[in-house]
C-alpha cells in the first residue's frame, strides 16, 4: 500500500483525446420550442481519439471515467449557468443558439492521479467557414443545409509524467483503443491539431488525424492563396485607374 504513494520517475504515460464540436442547422418544427434567434443545435465534447467501430460518432470509443473524474464547460456568458459540470461519461454538452464563441473546457483528474486540472480551448463552430471563400462572413442557409454538420474536432494527447504508482496501474489496466491505420471509414471531417509536436511523436500512427488535417489544410492554404491573388489583381486595377485620373487631373490644372 505504501508504495503506492511513489512516483515513477522517468516514465511518461499519455492518452489520446479528441476536443470539439459538432453542429447543425435546427430545423423548422426545433425552432418553434426554442428562442427566436437560436438557429443551431451543437454538441461540445471531450472523447477518447479512437471512434467505436462501424459508428458515425467521432470519437468516443473509450469510457474515459478512469482518468477524467470532471470536465467543465464554460459556455458564453449569455448562455443560462454558463459553467456546465459533467461528472460522468460522456462528456459532453449539447445546446441550441446563434453564435460562435470560445469555450473554456477544464479537465479534472481523479484524484490518484495528483495531477492538477487541465485547461483547454476550444472555438465552437457553427458555420461551414471554409466554403465562402471569405474569412469573415457567415455562409448563407441554404449553403450551410447543403454542407450539412459542422464538426471541427482537435486531437491532443494528455500526457502524465512521473505518474504514482497507483495511477499507473489504473491506466496501464485501461488501454487506449488503438487507432486505425488507414482512414477505414472514409470519414472527411476536418481535424485540427493542437499539439502538432505530439503527432509528429506518434511517428504517423494516426492517419484518421494526419491525412485529414494536411487535406483540409492543403485545401484551405490553395483557397486563401486565390483569393489573395484576386484581391491583389483588383487592387492593380483600382491602382491603375486612380494613377490614370490623377494624370487627367494634373493635366487639367496645368493645362
Ligand atoms: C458573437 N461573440 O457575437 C459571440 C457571442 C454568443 C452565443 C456568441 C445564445 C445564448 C442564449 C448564443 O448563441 N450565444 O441566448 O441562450 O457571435
Amino acid at each position: 500500500m505504501a508504495n503506492e504513494r511513489v512516483r515513477v520517475r522517468g516514465l511518461s504515460i499519455f492518452r489520446p483525446i479528441i476536443y470539439g464540436n459538432t453542429a447543425r442547422l435546427l430545423t423548422r418544427e426545433e425552432r418553434e420550442n426554442v428562442p427566436a434567434e437560436h438557429t443551431h443545435k451543437w454538441t461540445v465534447a471531450v472523447r477518447s481519439a479512437a471512434s467505436a467501430p462501424g459508428s458515425d460518432i467521432v470519437g468516443g470509443a473509450d469510457n474515459l471515467g478512469y482518468f477524467l473524474k470532471r470536465v467543465s464547460f464554460k459556455l458564453h456568458d449569455t448562455y443560462p449557468n454558463p459553467t456546465r459540470n459533467i461528472d460522468k461519461p460522456p462528456f459532453e454538452v449539447s445546446e441550441t443558439g446563434w453564435g460562435e464563441f470560445e469555450v473554456t473546457i477544464k479537465l479534472h483528474f481523479v484524484p490518484e492521479s495528483g495531477e492538477k486540472a487541465l485547461t483547454i480551448y476550444h472555438h465552437l463552430k457553427l458555420h461551414p467557414w471554409s466554403l465562402t471563400g471569405e474569412p469573415d462572413s457567415v455562409p448563407p442557409v441554404e449553403v450551410a443545409q447543403k454542407a450539412g454538420p459542422v464538426h471541427s474536432w482537435q486531437y491532443d494527447e494528455i500526457v502524465f509524467n512521473d505518474p504514482y504508482q497507483n495511477f499507473l496501474n489504473i491506466l496501464t489496466s485501461n488501454p487506449p483503443t488503438p487507432l486505425p491505420r488507414t482512414n477505414a471509414n472514409g470519414r472527411t471531417i476536418p481535424f485540427h491539431v493542437a499539439n502538432p509536436a505530439s503527432l509528429e511523436a506518434s511517428k504517423g500512427g494516426v492517419p484518421e488525424f494526419t491525412t485529414l488535417i494536411e487535406r483540409d489544410e492543403v485545401e484551405r492554404l490553395e483557397k486563401a492563396k486565390k483569393t489573395i491573388i484576386a484581391e491583389q489583381e483588383r487592387t492593380r486595377a483600382t491602382l491603375i485607374a486612380k494613377e490614370k485620373e490623377l494624370e487627367r487631373l494634373q493635366k487639367t490644372l496645368n493645362g
